[in-house]
């Protein structure tokens, strides 16, 4: 990568995202280039940027992911670099080839660095030579049922096959004994080759109750490689996170200087460049494990920017332009603690099914240690394209329970109505005492969720609270008359949208 001043910055993505990383460029004085789809016209982030270029339909792969429409948007627009964001291209070695020959920069790793850490096995092969800590198993992939046997046998039941291809949770299967080895194997390639083109899978002892610990790695292009410690993402359901903290409640300073030095250690390994995620297993005996490692900017990095106080984006920007990092590893220290809940629209109280629609009231909290990062506004269409993440609400507090206290404030204070939100869900894990107390794994979900919970915990007061503050705001701007001024004032756990 051949360092150059970044002047004009194109982000190849949308929503709060593309928003997030076009407030950092606009703060450093570069300009900003959108691309969208026709359902993104009137969106914020297209406002929000100095140039905006349609970039085809509604569906991702007429638009947002088509190499060749950004590219000749990069040389249109003479464009310096392009920033990914997440999704969408962010961890796609062609796009960044493609830009590199068209002598545009890729904000991110190299395209052998996402390679690499794109096929688990490799990754795993990468980064044993520098002595990261394992979960027992298969060397490489699996060559049929003597080796799996053999291997399960060695490491003992219940273990986990997992495709070489997947990652994020995707074509993963326990097989709890050895008369069920076989099947489970079969179906284990079989799904894998559906799903990824690859039938290659491999195995590793089952890890039971384990916290989903990563930490944000940030390198630069002279070989300083730096952690910027730890997220816990332990509450997640069906691979998908909804909420995040930094620091982590159970570690040490011991083990947050063990965990993080071996994530500087799987950077290294594909001396990687920008910013990056390490994902370690943490077991019930105070034992971690490398998982993966994802290549790009993840959607929990402001609790990490809460807790040290730095902008990743503009890190990742100095970073591409090939300047050093700014700070040295004894420099970084964590100030506080913090928390994000995703609001997806999604209703908890029918299985987080998926809800589209219109945002008839839409007040994000505001107050001191509060950050919302959204890309919607009152009145707006969810679209049914891409992924129901409406914002993030992420609170900084001098303690752990401060930053708990204040979600729960937060959280009241957020008047959303026209689709079922996961913030329901958020509020009844904040105050349950297994997240209190910092004693939750990646279980949480499963064993302490209940939609009749949300009824028990009775949190239509608060929400009507805001609601009402909502709707004397809305008066006051116009007469209430209508649909929308009737139905704010209805619960909004339960408002269905109109
Ligand atoms: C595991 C595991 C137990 N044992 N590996 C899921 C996503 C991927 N990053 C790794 N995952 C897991 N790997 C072994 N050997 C349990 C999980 C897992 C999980 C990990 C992190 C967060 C949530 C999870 C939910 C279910 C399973």
């Amino acid at each position: 990568m051949k360092a150059k001043k970044i002047s004009k910055l194109l982000i190849a993505n949308r929503g709060e995202i593309a928003l997030r990383v076009m407030r950092s460029a606009r703060e450093m004085g570069i300009r900003t280039v959108a691309v969208y789809s026709e359902a993104d016209r009137s969106a914020p982030f297209v406002r929000f940027a100095d140039e905006a270029v349609c970039i085809g339909p509604a569906p991702s792969k007429e638009s947002y992911l088509v190499i060749d429409k950004l590219v000749k948007v990069c040389k249109d627009l003479k464009v310096d670099a392009v920033h990914p964001g997440y999704g969408f291209l962010s961890e796609n070695g062609d796009f960044s080839r493609a830009l590199e020959k068209a002598g545009v920069t890729f904000v991110g790793p190299s395209p052998e660095a996402m390679k690499v850490m794109g096929d688990k096995l490799a990754a795993k092969e990468a980064v044993k030579k520098f002595g990261v800590p394992l979960v027992p198993g298969t060397e490489g992939a699996v060559s049929g049922l003597d080796e799996a046997i053999a291997v399960a046998k060695t490491i003992k039941f219940p273990i986990l096959i997992k495709a070489a291809a997947g990652g994020g949770g995707k074509g993963m299967r326990v097989v709890e004994k050895e008369s069920e080895l076989k099947e489970g194997l079969e179906r284990a390639i079989s799904e894998a080759t559906n799903a990824f083109g690859d039938g290659s899978v491999f195995i590793e002892k089952y890890v039971a109750g384990p916290r989903h610990i990563e930490v944000q790695v940030m390198a630069d292009t002279h070989g300083n490689t730096c952690y910027l410690f730890e997220r816990e993402c332990s509450v997640q359901r069906r691979h998908q996170k909804v909420v995040e903290e930094a620091p982590s409640a159970v570690l040490t300073p011991e083990m947050r200087k063990r965990m993080g030095e071996a994530a500087v250690a799987v950077a290294k390994s594909v001396d990687y460049v920008g910013a990056g995620t390490v994902e370690f297993l943490l077991d019930e005996g105070g034992d971690f494990y490398f998982m993966e490692m994802n290549t790009r900017l993840q959607v929990e990095h402001p609790v990490t920017e809460m807790i040290t106080g730095l902008d990743l984006v503009k890190v990742q920007i100095r970073v591409a332009e090939g300047e050093k990092l700014p700070f040295k590893q004894e420099d970084l220290k964590i100030n506080g603690h913090a928390i994000e809940v995703r609001v997806y629209a999604e209703d908890p109280m029918n299985n987080f099914l998926p809800d589209i629609g219109r945002l008839t009231t839409y007040r994000p909290p505001q107050g001191p240690g509060v950050r919302v990062d959204d890309g919607f506004e009152e009145g707006m269409d969810i679209p049914i394209h891409y992924d129901p993440m409406i914002a993030k609400l992420i609170t900084h507090g001098a303690t752990r329970e401060e930053a708990i206290n204040r979600m729960e404030r937060a959280i009241d204070d957020y008047a959303i109505t026209g689709v079922e939100t996961t913030l329901p869900f958020c509020r009844f894990a904040m105050g349950h005492p297994a997240f209190r107390s910092g004693r939750y794994d990646t279980h949480f979900v499963r064993d302490h969720f209940k939609p009749e919970l949300l009824e028990a915990l009775g949190p239509e007061e608060a929400m009507a609270g805001a609601l009402v503050a909502a709707e004397l705001n809305r008066l006051r701007e116009r007469p209430a008359s209508g649909p929308e001024a009737a139905g704010a004032r209805a619960s909004a756990w339960k408002l269905r949208r109109r």
